[in-house]
């Protein structure tokens, strides 16, 4: 699924006002479903578009980042990668509202949507070089139109806008999907986008992974707002509720808001509830913040099982099958370290290239700060 940057999608004609968005009143916090966690569905059919390839693809895809993520993590503990953020529990909020997306369409992450940077074609090995240290991690191939990872809380979603902003002056019909945190909706910077990608009919889709806590903050420390799907009401666009744990419902909902977007009609709000199972960084202990109970309940709700449990349903999948698509999905993540492992962590003198023409003096003397820590680090 290596989508190329011919401007394919057409722009359809602009749907009747709110006539999908209106059925999921955000104030009201009804939320998108459509398979239950047991893997039944909650209505009798699936959303067209999602045929049993399509499933399967996203099914694999899904597992792919799980079983990368985890080969991350454990990376990280032998000191073999630096820092970083586990995806698992919110594989269908990325991988589905990835899918939505046509080829030649944008996406402009933050730091936790590695099922969606697959999706888009972006090679597993680049993100291991990025937590590898080595800034050839962020140099994605062009014809993905994926950005490079955020971790600047919500900078990214002005990005995006930009993106929109210039799309439409070019007369474009791209779409730009963004992603962020329940704890970005903290940020000013999520005001101004919203604002600015409504009153200018930017064609952007801003996609909250509303994952319960940013860090150690629980979500109902960043706002009081019954969802924040509602916020969208203010800034005059869609706002829609979906559970981010279930993959066709993430599809449908990001789908919907992709072709509302490429009609010309603005942006739309999309909040998906789901829950990182894992630590919010390698360096963070959740138990210090969260109970058992609580993530055990979580678990239950895992994406992948739900998936998992559809498809068996179908007989569409099965025990063998689990296992080959795994190993075959470690065997891809132990190649892309293969190849990430020969890119090192850049040199201080390095990191500092690109952020202007000419590194200035502050920026020298953050090298030679790090210099110095590094050489006291070596010789500890
Ligand atoms: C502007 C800014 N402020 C603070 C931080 C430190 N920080 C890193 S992650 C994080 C929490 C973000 O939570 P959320 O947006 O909910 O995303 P999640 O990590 O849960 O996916 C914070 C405060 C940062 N990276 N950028």
């Amino acid at each position: 699924m290596n989508p190329s940057s011919s401007r394919t999608a057409e722009k359809p004609a602009a749907p009747p006002d709110n006539d999908f968005f209106s059925q999921f009143d955000p104030l009201v916090g009804k939320k998108l479903g459509i398979l239950n966690e047991d893997g039944t569905l909650v209505a009798q059919a699936l959303p067209s578009g999602l045929d049993d390839e399509k499933l399967l693809a996203a099914y694999r895809i899904m597992t792919q980042a799980r079983v990368a993520d985890l080969k991350a993590v454990s990376l990280q503990r032998q000191g073999r990668l630096f820092t970083l953020p586990p995806n698992m529990g919110q594989e269908a909020c990325a991988v589905g509202s990835a899918l939505a997306l046509e080829a030649g369409d944008w996406l402009v992450p933050a730091y936790r949507e590695l099922g969606a940077l697959l999706v888009r074609g972006v090679p597993l090995s680049r993100i291991y070089m990025y937590h590898g240290g080595s800034e050839y991690g962020s140099v994605y191939p062009p014809e993905v139109r994926v950005l490079p990872p955020s971790v600047p809380i919500s900078s990214q979603l002005l990005h995006a806008v930009g993106i929109g902003h210039a799309v439409n002056y070019l007369g474009g019909c791209e779409v730009v999907m963004t992603y962020f945190g329940d704890g970005g909706t903290s940020e000013g910077d999520f005001h101004e986008a919203l604002n600015w990608a409504a009153v200018f009919n930017c064609p952007v889709v801003f996609f909250c992974n509303n994952n319960q806590y940013a860090i150690s903050q629980p979500r109902a420390r960043q706002t009081k707002s019954k969802t924040i799907a509602q916020k969208a009401i203010a800034y005059g666009m869609p706002g829609i509720q979906v559970d981010g744990n279930d993959l066709p419902a993430v599809y449908y909902a990001a789908r919907e808001a992709v072709n509302y977007a490429r009609s010309g009609k603005g942006p739309v709000l999309i909040e998906a509830e789901t829950y990182r199972l894992a630590a919010h960084t390698t360096s963070d202990d959740p138990s210090k913040y969260r109970t058992s109970e609580e993530e055990e309940k979580w678990k239950g709700r895992d994406p992948l099982i739900r998936m998992r449990k559809y498809l068996e349903s179908k007989n569409l999948w099965n025990d063998s099958l689990e296992e080959k698509e795994k190993e075959e999905a470690a065997r891809k993540a132990d190649e892309a370290f293969r190849e990430a492992e020969a890119f090192p962590p850049n040199s201080p003198d390095e990191i500092i290239n690109h952020v202007y023409e000419q590194p200035n003096d502050e920026l020298r003397k953050q090298a030679e700060s790090l210099k110095s820590f590094l050489k006291w680090k070596e010789g500890r």
